[in-house]
């Protein structure tokens, strides 16, 4: 049985559960992280230092940092699904899973701090549309690579869909402009039909951190 450690709305736990859900592995998820605390436990710093979600468990197996997990889960479990067939498809979908964390992941997630994360009165609207504006350039390289392509790498979902994936999520439907992204939006519709995005990644964050909270822990927004 493996062991999810991580409440369900981090951006981190999110792909690791998608791939999860897409690989139908029994498994447990435990709410630790945010409001739910317990990262500063010893029990919990032994299995991760940083103090950080993910973190998957399984027997005495432990691993942390999100891509990882997914390439391990897809390695050991998604031979013919999730894992690249070839070594070519492998490399890129690599490339592009280290795209996600160090281009997409990072400009995104500032974004959601300046907005969702943050008072609206406190939001710098400026800052906001510089930011939504640098992150539009970098998504028109993807956008370009979808270009015939129905998924990022080879012609089914692999690793290299799912963090990006994961992201897109937040992407369309944070308070920001975004520019025409025909093949991304295309790639997103796909991957709203599957259930396991349904389940995993298409959960609600709120407008503001007070409904933030509230989804978090799983109680009614108006
Ligand atoms: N690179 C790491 C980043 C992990 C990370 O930043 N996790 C955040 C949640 S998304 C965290 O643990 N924050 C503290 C908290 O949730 O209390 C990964 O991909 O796993």
């Amino acid at each position: 049985m493996i062991t999810i450690w991580g409440r369900r709305n981090s951006s981190n736990v999110m792909p690791v559960m998608w791939a999860v859900g897409e690989l139908g592995l029994p498994h447990e998820r435990k709410d630790v992280g945010g409001s739910f605390g317990g990262l500063d436990t010893d029990a919990f710093v032994k299995m991760n230092p940083n103090r950080q979600i993910p973190v998957l468990q399984e027997g005495s197996f432990i691993l942390w940092e999100s891509n990882a997990i997914v390439r391990h889960l897809a390695r050991v479990h998604g031979v013919g699904g999730l894992q690249p067939e070839t070594e070519a498809d492998l490399a890129h979908a690599e490339q592009w899973m280290d795209w996600h964390r160090n281009v997409f992941a990072l400009q995104a997630s500032a974004i959601f701090f300046s907005t969702i994360r943050t008072e609206p009165p406190k939001r710098d609207a400026a800052a906001i549309a510089r930011q939504a504006e640098s992150l539009g350039k970098s998504l028109k390289i993807l956008d370009a690579h979808l270009n015939g392509r129905e998924f990022i790498v080879g012609d089914r979902l692999t690793i290299a869909d799912i963090p990006i994936g994961a992201v897109l999520y937040r992407y369309f439907n944070m308070p920001i402009e975004r520019p025409s992204l025909p093949n991304i939006e295309a790639f997103y519709s796909r991957l709203q039909q599957r259930q396991a995005y349904k389940t995993h990644i298409m959960n609600p964050f709120g407008r503001n951190p007070a409904e933030w909270y509230m989804l978090e822990r799983g109680l009614p927004i108006s």
